[in-house]
């Protein structure tokens, strides 16, 4: 009985990424003890936004990240966890956080093979009202032994190993994806453990759902505006979709990974390239979603296929259900 194996027979991430590496038989452990110390962070940071109002962690931290927005003490916070966490780990070379301009080189004798792309606590600006939020992470492989250098991180998202993110919600839930198909898993707070809620997710094909900024509206592009149009007035007899934002990219895309649909943040007037960064929030998002069956895409090409320059780059991005990212890319390809 399935359900009594769920109550007895648990899942932890832990046991199922080992499942997972034992079909590779060049595996020695090295990856399963990288994900158990992103766990730790991810657990840590759980516990913290859950205690943000009582501990009064919220409030400006008087610093301001690379992109000149301001930092919370929250954000601060999660990335020292997450740096300290995956140093540790004896695992990684390099790190890129959306908190550091810089990307860390970790000092040889706590060297390992992996390189970690993430955003310790993205959406922040939604801390002070309790809206869901969530840390992201993408995972590069150092090919061989060379001294780690910058390109090592410039790779597109296609060369990823594994990816996921975390959200801080009314549970707290990580889904990951090391390439074969993606998976959630829920922490059981009193076990401190995540346990497999959410196996093989795919995305629906098609969905009834579409997820954008429309504030930005006025500075669009054309085919986004169509694209939305199309989602409010469909000319083909079909009935109008719902539109669902919450400001959060975790919270927004984890609803279209489940319920199917699509999330966009175009470019626009403003911000040419959009707002979104390509290492630590495009291509782990990305890489999910063509995982569970969906795509991604930026506007001219498949996501996973752009090739960043520097690190804290953004892109434009289309995510979601499969025939609905066809709709955007036809539009996108008729203005040639
Ligand atoms: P942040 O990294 O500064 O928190 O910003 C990223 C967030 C995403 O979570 C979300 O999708 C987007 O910003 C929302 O932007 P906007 O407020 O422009 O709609
Ligand atoms: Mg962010």
């Amino acid at each position: 009985h399935i359900a009594d194996a769920q109550r007895t027979d648990l899942m932890t991430i832990t046991r199922f990424v080992l499942n997972e590496q034992s079909k590779h038989p060049e595996s020695r452990g090295d990856f399963t003890i990288l994900l158990s110390h992103i766990v730790l962070g991810c657990k840590f940071v759980c516990s913290a936004v859950n205690k943000a109002g009582l501990a009064k962690l919220i409030g400006l931290a008087g610093e301001t990240n690379v992109q000149g927005e301001e930092q919370k003490k929250l954000d601060v916070l999660s990335n020292d966890v997450f740096i300290k966490a995956l140093k540790s780990s004896g695992r990684t070379c390099i790190l890129v956080s959306e908190e550091d301009e810089e990307a860390i080189f970790v000092e040889p004798s706590q060297r390992g093979k992996y390189c970690v792309v993430f955003d310790p606590l993205d959406g922040s600006s939604n801390i002070d009202c309790g809206v869901s939020i969530g840390t992201i992470f993408g995972i590069y492989m150092m090919k061989d032994n060379h001294e780690p250098i910058i390109e090592d991180v410039l790779q597109p998202g296609k060369n990823m190993l594994a990816a996921g993110y975390c959200m801080y919600g009314s549970s707290c839930t990580l889904v990951i994806s090391t390439g074969s198909g993606v998976n959630g898993f829920t922490l059981d707070p009193s076990l401190g453990e995540f346990i497999l809620t959410h196996p093989d997710i795919k995305i629906p094909k098609k969905g009834k759902i579409y997820s954008v900024n429309e504030g930005n509206a006025k500075n669009w592009d054309g085919p986004t505006a169509s694209y939305v149009e199309k989602c409010k007035f469909p000319k083909d007899g079909s009935s109008a979709k719902s539109l669902r934002y919450i400001g959060s990219m975790v919270a927004d895309v984890h609803r279209t990974l489940l319920y199917g649909g699509t999330f966009l943040y175009p470019a626009d007037k403003k911000s040419p390239s959009g707002k979104l960064r390509v290492l630590y929030e495009v291509f782990p998002m990305s890489f999910l979603m063509e995982q569970a069956g969906g795509q991604a895409f930026t506007g001219k090409e498949r996501a996973l296929d752009l090739i960043p320059t520097k690190l804290h780059e953004r892109s434009p991005i289309f995510l979601g259900s499969y025939d609905d990212i066809e709709e955007i890319k036809a539009l996108y390809a008729a203005e040639g």
